[in-house]
This record gives C-alpha cells, structure tokens and sequence, in this order.
C-alpha cells in the first residue's frame, strides 16, 4: 500500500501531466494501471493447507501428488507451527502471517481475533494490489466469516466443516466439494491467488487414529492427494499455463500423534511440513526450518506484494539457504543473541518461541527485553549490546532446555592439532528467585560419543545481588583431540512460578593453539 501511495505522491509532485516528449494516451494509461493495480499477470500462487498433516505420514502413505510437489521443492518437514497446535491459531497464522498474540486467536473459540490489523492473505495483497483476482473454498465458519468474506474475494465458496463431519467417508465431503470448487475456479482466466482449505485429515485422526502408522489416516491423506492432483492438473491445463510462473506452497496447522493427537507444545505436534513447488524456488531444504506465519509473506513477495506492517513472516526458499559452516575465531552458535525472530512478552498468554536450526522441545523461549512484569530491562545488569530479546526457561511448571548441534569435522585439523575452546554467555535470573541457566559445550567424536563437556553458570541470586538481569560467564579449555561435533546446551532451570533462568549473548569460539 504505502509503496502505491507513494508513487502516486511521487507522480503529482512532478505534475500530473507525463513528459512532454512522450504523448500519453489511453492505452499506455490502460497498461500503468493494470501493472500497479494488479500482480505482473503471469506471476500465480496457489496456497494448500492440509488441517492436521504429519510429516511422516507424506513418506508412508501413496501420495503422488504430494510427492510430485517434492520433487525439486524448496522443502522442509520440521517446519514451526504455531506453540499452541490448535487449529484455530494455526489456520490463522497460516493466512495472516503473524502469530497468535497478534491476530489473537490462540484457540478454536475466535473469541476477540483481530483480523483488522492483521487481515486474510487476500486482503494484505490487494492493499498492494487492488485488482488482484482471488478465490478458494472454506469449511470453517470463524474463518469465512472472519477472515474471508471481509476480504471480498472474487471467487469464493464455504462449506461447513460440521454438515459432512458425522461421515468422513460417505460421499458428500466438505474437503470433496471445496476442492472441485477450486479445480473450477483454477480454470479461470485471470487469477493470482487460490487458497484450498483441507480439513478432513484431521477429523480421521480424531477419529480413528492419529498418526502416520493408522491406515484410516494414510487413506484419508491418499483421498486429499488425489484431490491436489486434480486441482494441480487442472492449472497444469490453463492454456497460457507454459507462460505462467505459478508457486505452490502445501503446509498446516500442526502435526500430531497417537496419545494426545494435538495441541501440546511438543515437537511431534509442532513440527510440520513446508513445501513450495515452481519455478520460482530454489530446490533443497529450508534453513534454518520455516514457520507457518512464513507462507503469508512468502506467497505476497512472489507476486509482488508486501505483508501488513508488524508481519513475523519472511519470504523463504527464493535463494539457496544451508547451515552456518563451523569457522575457527567466529562465533559456532547460530542466533545466541536471540535476535533471529522476534521476542515475545514474558506473559503467559504470548507464544512460545520454536528457536530456528535449534533442537527446541518445549517452553525454552525468546522474551523481549523490558517485557512488562519485573523482566530484565534497559536499566538491569546484562549485555551492553543486548539487542530487542534473550533466552528464557518460559511458561514450564519444569526446568527447560534447548540443543544447537554444530559439526566441526572441517576443522578436523586444527582440533587435532591443538585448538582452544572459550564458551561465554550472559547467564541471569529474577530478583531473589533460584531461577537460573547454565551453558554447556559437549564435545563429541564422529561417532558421537562425548569426549569431555564444560558448562558455564549458574548466576545465583546471590550473584545478582538479589537483582534481576544477567552477568557474563566465561570459560575456556582444550579442544579434545579428535572432535568432531560439538552441542551446545542451555538449561533453565525453574524454583519459582515463570521459569526465570535467563541467557544473551551465547557464543562458542574455537582458536588454533
Ligand atoms: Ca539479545
Ligand atoms: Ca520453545
Ligand atoms: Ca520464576
Ligand atoms: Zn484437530
């Protein structure tokens, strides 16, 4: 939006009239409006959401078209969902791009969602582009009527998720009627955005079974592939379809598994599939994983567009991404500043943070600084460069703890040789609570058997003086000979209420002796 008003200011400063040595007539006027009103006309995305997709299940389950969409993907299967795994807050992650503290729906109850700062995918592109052609096929009310309708897209339908629920397998099916909806709507002329909306999966593994390893499920997952594949096949039958530069992107809400199907904060439930398919990608893995509120800004910034101001998404798997390499004398811990993403607010109703490119397996999280509720701020004792956020245990009635896993087979030589290891870290905590965090280095053969391991901190209360914030720790020692992976562990562990053990600034440096 501001992009357009800006050219528009642009223009009637320099006078409304186009320079003199040009004659300006109709049709070029025709041409400009068509170019800034709307998407660059052989530029298309199509969004498939997939309610409750395991990553495992792609693998065991004969799913062609899927499979098909792999093929030379920019691709991820430990892709973050949103902390709570609830369909409501992943569905609206998915299409508004930010997380649920900000369009507010952190459960199925769409009580208070703010939908107006933070609208459907469809409103944020046409506030670039207000001739965009949209469409795509709902099954959930709070969603058509919250976050749809008031997008007015061009070619919509809804079909109520709860008329066809009792039977996921007779022949009148919400997902069914929804997807030859969009294979009709995929057929149109001009169109630059569709969204398919699959809900069904997700109601089979309510049903019969949450996993990969349940056949009612595979065959659930096999009937949506089948209907990917017409929807596909109908785009791959457009007649200007060889002139066209579509992108694909296939993702969900969370995953899930046999106990408690969803909605914990567990990486069976969080990680999820990230797949986008065109010419437009570049093939490989994402690095680090993507996250749901990535789809929104990744499918606006193929066609042209921008995100709403306060988006938490960036465009992924355009450009080549890989793991940091492991270099002597810089700093062997990818985001130990937690400045990566965004921070949350320390309260309990914020998301928790899933770390990028680090093992996460619960409430270890981000918190931004001057978070309000007594968290560590500008005037505290920490880092002098601290940045917007730092690590905290977060809202676990247990310790927590987060893993980065770095190979240093590359510095074979240098290790072997004789190499210094120096681990530092701001390392703190909240008044006089025993909240506290250590860091340890773990070094480890090829084989992965560990060779010796150092840890810096705590920072007792009484170190801090009884004061919340965070003091240096430094350590340093001899790389055993030969190591060839290092982990890097941060554990928070709790005393009291919120799990207050905090750490900034983490870095782990090797030197040659
Ligand atoms: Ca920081
Ligand atoms: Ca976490
Ligand atoms: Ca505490
Ligand atoms: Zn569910």
């Amino acid at each position: 939006m501001y992009r357009i008003l800006s050219f528009l200011i642009l223009f009637a400063l320099t006078g409304c009239n186009p320079p003199e040595v040009y004659s300006w007539n109709e049709s070029d006027w025709d041409e400009w409006a068509a170019e800034i009103f709307a998407p660059p006309d052989d530029k298309k995305v199509l969004l498939i959401f997939i309610d409750g997709l395991i990553p495992a299940a792609i693998e065991i389950s004969a799913t062609p078209n899927i499979d098909a969409l792999l093929l030379d993907s920019a691709w991820s299967m430990t892709g973050r969902a949103e902390s709570t795994t609830i369909s409501g807050a992943g569905w609206s992650s998915f299409l508004t791009g930010v997380h649920w503290d900000k369009h507010q729906v952190p459960d199925n109850d769409f009580a208070n969602p703010n939908f107006t700062d933070y609208p459907h995918i469809f409103t944020q592109l046409k506030a670039d582009f207000p001739d965009s052609i949209v469409g795509g096929c709902q099954t959930w009310q709070p969603i058509e009527s919250g976050m749809v309708l008031p997008a007015e897209p061009d070619f919509n339908a809804f079909h109520n998720y709860y008329d066809y629920s009792d039977d996921y397998w007779d022949e009148a099916s919400a997902d069914t009627l929804c997807a030859q909806e969009v294979v009709n709507f995929a057929g149109e002329s001009n169109i630059h955005m569709l969204v398919m909306m699959f809900s069904e999966l997700d109601g089979v593994g309510h049903q019969s079974g949450f996993g990969a390893e349940y056949s009612t499920y595979q065959a659930m997952l096999q009937k949506t592939d089948t209907e990917i594949g017409q929807i596909v096949d109908t785009i791959k039958a457009r007649p200007n379809y060889s002139d066209e530069d579509w992108l694909v992107i296939l993702s969900t809400d969370h995953s899930g598994e046999p106990e408690l199907h969803h909605g914990a904060n567990i990486p069976e439930h969080r990680l999820i599939p990230f797949i986008m398919n065109g010419p437009s990608v570049m093939g490989g893995e994402i690095w680090p994983p993507p996250q749901t509120v990535d789809i929104v800004a990744t499918a606006l910034a193929h066609l042209g567009a921008y995100p709403v101001a306060g988006t938490d998404g960036v465009s992924v798997g355009f450009e080549s991404t890989s793991p940091p390499t492991a270099k002597l004398g810089e700093n062997l811990i990818f985001n130990g500043d937690a400045e990566y993403e965004r921070g949350y607010l320390g309260y309990e109703s914020a998301p928790d943070a899933s770390l990028p490119g680090w093992h996460d397996p619960g409430f270890f999280t981000v918190v931004q600084y001057n978070s309000p509720g007594g968290y560590p701020g500008d005037g505290d004792p920490g880092p002098n460069e601290r940045g917007l956020n730092f690590f905290a245990g977060g809202w676990a009635t247990t310790d927590t703890y987060a893993t980065w896993d770095i190979e240093v087979s590359n510095l074979a030589g240098a290790i072997d040789g004789g190499a210094r290891w120096t681990l530092s870290g701001w390392l703190g905590g909240y008044l006089d609570q025993e909240d506290r965090a250590t860091v340890t280095a773990i070094f480890l053969d090829d084989s992965g058997d560990i060779l010796n391991s150092n840890t810096i901190g705590p920072v007792t209360a009484s170190d801090r003086s009884y004061l919340t914030g965070l003091l240096e720790r430094t350590s340093t020692g001899s790389v055993p000979a030969g190591t060839r992976q290092i982990q890097v562990r941060v554990d928070a562990v709790r005393e009291t209420g919120y799990n207050d053990g905090y750490a900034d600034n983490l870095s782990l440096i090797i030197t040659a002796e």
